[in-house]
């Protein structure tokens, strides 16, 4: 698959935000404004394609790779002369990377997506979380009604360990320990949405059928079974990137150039779920921070969160507690990882490169994300600009 991907933020435009030009001067400014792009994937008669479209806003390539420059401007130039062939698509997902999402409506709840960073809590139900296992079925619902206190948009219920190695639940087990939890929280807490966190269809056609509006699948719809009961519940759907399974994932993780990896098959999920009748806004991706990663990984895909935006779907992110935080900080017990934790979330949130955060601990991570999301959104405060 080709990949345009920018290498640098649209939004170091925010300094001619400030500016006292009309909205129009501004609009005008940022479609002139260039940036560089890496355009992966390539192969000969795409490269020569792109070469001669692009012309003297080339930079450089080898093999697959290319560096160009662009502005939104040119890419309105380009894009007409290129059709719907791989490099258009490519192109035309650049354009569009930082076109608003539509908000999406879950019950009671709306979810307008970059006005803030929204906070999913994490309510597992498991006897061994890496980080937070041992509550039963009466322990996760007073856990989750806390986590609706400090402020949790949304509850992502879960009845199986996906750390690695962990061993597998049956699906009669998963039933019993995540179906009453939702169901009560459903009765307790009507207008906030749950998710359910599994990789088994039926577990997530009953989670559905007892209130959940979200289905949470770690392994990225691979299964077939999984695909229709998305397509047939009319839930939303989490699709998130694992190499391999939680058993094998961690021994050895290799990619080439793991940024495209994860884009092509989240992208190949996405186009799945839509064949089987899933809209894309029924549908949010996720990158399954340390699912099948090393901490390098982990990082540089942290890194360039921002380039999932190329899906144009709402982008969730879990790195809360993680093992890789505490590879860098040196901190052994998970439950001691929530300053590195919402520091991790806030700056994902101030690079505007996040809609959702998978926590454990909602209330420091709201914290973090008041100052991040309002960083991300201030305006001179001068008299001279106001408005
Ligand atoms: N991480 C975990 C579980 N589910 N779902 C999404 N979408 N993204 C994630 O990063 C993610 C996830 C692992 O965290 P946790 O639930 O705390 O642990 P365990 O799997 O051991 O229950």
């Amino acid at each position: 698959m080709i990949w345009a991907r920018p290498l640098s933020s649209p939004d170091s435009a925010a300094l001619w935000l400030r500016s006292s030009l009309t909205p129009e001067g501004v609009g005008l400014l940022r479609s002139g404004l260039e940036q560089h792009a890496l355009v992966t994937g390539l192969d000969e008669n795409a490269r020569e394609l792109l070469a001669e479209l692009v012309g003297e806003h080339w930079v450089g390539g080898s093999g697959d790779a290319a560096i160009v420059r662009f502005s939104a401007l040119a890419l309105e130039n380009w894009l007409p002369r290129l059709g719907r062939g791989p490099l258009g698509v490519a192109l035309r997902r650049l354009a569009d990377a930082h076109r608003p999402l539509h908000a999406t409506t879950l019950g009671e709840r709306s979810f307008a997506w970059g006005a803030r960073t929204f906070v999913m809590g994490i309510v597992n139900v498991t006897p061994d979380s890496f980080s937070d296992g041992g509550r039963d079925v009466q322990a996760s619902i007073e856990h989750a009604l806390t986590l609706v206190d400090e402020g949790a948009d949304l509850l992502d219920v879960g009845g199986e360990s996906t750390r690695p190695g962990a061993a597998p639940v049956s699906e009669e087990e998963e039933l019993r320990r995540v179906i009453p939890v939702i169901e009560a929280l459903r009765a307790r807490v009507p207008s906030v949405p749950i998710s359910v966190d599994t990789r088994k269809a039926g577990v997530a056609r009953q989670a559905v059928a007892a209130g959940a509006a979200v289905i949470n699948d770690v392994s990225g719809l691979r299964d077939e079974a999984m695909l229709d009961a998305v397509a047939e519940t009319g839930a939303h759907a989490c699709v998130m990137h694992m190499q391999g399974t939680p058993e094998t994932m961690q021994h050895d993780p290799r990619y080439d150039d793991v940024g495209a990896e994860v884009l092509d098959a989240l992208e190949a999920a996405l186009a799945r779920a839509e064949a089987r009748g899933v809209p894309r806004s029924r549908l949010w991706v996720d990158p399954g921070i340390g699912f099948g990663k090393t901490v390098a990984h982990n990082l540089l895909l942290l890194q360039r969160a921002g380039d999932l935006r190329l899906l144009g779907a709402p982008v969730l992110i879990g790195v809360s507690r993680k093992r890789f935080l505490g590879e860098l900080t040196g901190v052994h017990a998970p439950a001691d990882r929530i300053v590195a934790s919402a520091a991790t979330a806030a700056m994902l949130a101030a690079a505007g490169a996040v809609d959702l955060l998978r926590v454990h601990d909602v209330r420091a991570t709201k914290d973090a994300l008041a100052v991040a999301d309002a960083l991300r959104h201030a305006r001179d405060g001068g008299a001279r600009f106001h408005g």
